[in-house]
């Protein structure tokens, strides 16, 4: 009996050991704004295949349940406690989180940003899901075409007021706004990721503004709460919702056209590159420097610009008919 318990625990320890040998394995910690958000749940699917892909690399997916700063500074530090090979992060502010992840740098560790970028001396390189100029242009467009020929008030619903993508992102509403003549872009509020608080943002925006005609809301979490919202009221056909969202969490509010078409790129594939980006930096596969062509698997290749940055794909936009489709997936 004694015999069997100690063979059996030593196949135990054996099998562990064949599965995940500590010394050989590259640890990536995929470091996302907020958990719970299903659009990272996206990304961290992408990032476990490509861990697969490569062979042996574990993908830590982490997060705080709040999306600030904050909770990611900590996050970082017990990471770098830990001795993770790589840190790919989307940032909840792009300054605050440099002298953590300098440190992080200074010991060795690969660090990238992804989705929402950090200062460049925060990180090796980032990777945009699309090139900023083109998801905010495509947002300002999209609210033009709901318009449908009218002039009306359009308002933005943001994620948090420090998110590094959204702000990059309204800045190029702004700068284009003047294109679609019929957009007269009003307030931009904050939902904080936070399904309750966007809820109430879109209900804000609604109350004060009688003749607001579209909500913008360049988030996944803003985006289905604000549909949501308008469903809710029986506002549909009245204010429209568009901008960035998951198919999968959206699909009811084409059906009911409180959101009839809205943007985003794939998210599994981000994940994907991202992982396979900090992989390949991590192990000495490639440099990030201006004008390098890093792999990102079957994604394919980033080019990197001056400032260490490269778009992984445009932005694809989801309407009635296609959104079926889509919803199966992410
Ligand atoms: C939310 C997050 C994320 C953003 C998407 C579109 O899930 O804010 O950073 O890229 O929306």
């Amino acid at each position: 009996m004694k015999l069997l318990k100690t063979l059996a625990i030593g196949t135990a320890i054996a099998l562990a050991m064949a599965a995940s040998p500590a010394s050989a394995t590259t640890k990536i910690a995929l470091l996302v704004k907020n958990l719970g958000n299903g659009f990272f749940d996206a990304a961290n699917k992408g990032a476990q295949q490509a861990a697969s892909d490569l062979g042996d690399v574990q993908v830590i997916y982490t997060g705080p349940t709040q999306a600030t700063p904050e909770g990611q500074i900590d996050i970082i530090n017990s990471l770098i406690a830990k001795g993770v090979n790589a840190i790919a992060i989307s940032a909840n502010d792009k300054d605050a989180l440099v002298p953590a992840l300098k440190k992080a740098m200074d010991r060795g560790i690969t660090v990238i940003s992804f989705d929402s970028g950090v200062a460049k001396d925060g990180r090796m390189m980032n990777l945009f899901a699309s090139a900023p100029d083109q998801i905010g242009e495509q947002n300002v467009k999209m609210a033009s075409d709901l318009l449908n020929g009218q002039k009306g008030d359009v308002a933005v619903l943001s994620a948090t007021s420090t998110a590094t993508n959204q702000n990059a992102w309204i800045d190029v509403m702004k700068k284009v706004v003047g294109k679609y003549p019929n957009v007269n872009l009003t307030s931009v509020v904050y939902g904080d990721d936070k399904q309750d608080k966007s809820y109430r943002e879109a209900e804000g925006l609604i109350k004060s503004n009688p003749n607001l005609k579209v909500i913008i809301a360049p988030t996944t979490v803003g985006i289905a709460a604000a549909a949501q919202y308008v469903e809710d009221q029986k506002l549909v056909g009245k204010v429209l919702v568009t901008g960035l969202g998951l198919p999968s969490e959206m699909a009811a509010h084409v059906k009911s056209g409180a959101a009839p078409q809205f943007a985003l790129w794939n998210p599994i594939d981000l994940g994907y590159a991202a992982t396979t980006i900090a992989f390949e930096l991590a192990t000495g596969k490639a440099k990030a420097a201006p004008g390098a062509e890093i792999a990102m698997g079957k994604v394919g290749t980033c080019k990197l610009d001056d400032d260490l940055s490269c778009p992984m794909a445009p932005p694809f936009v989801f309407d009635a008919k296609n959104i079926d489709e889509f919803a199966k997936i992410y």
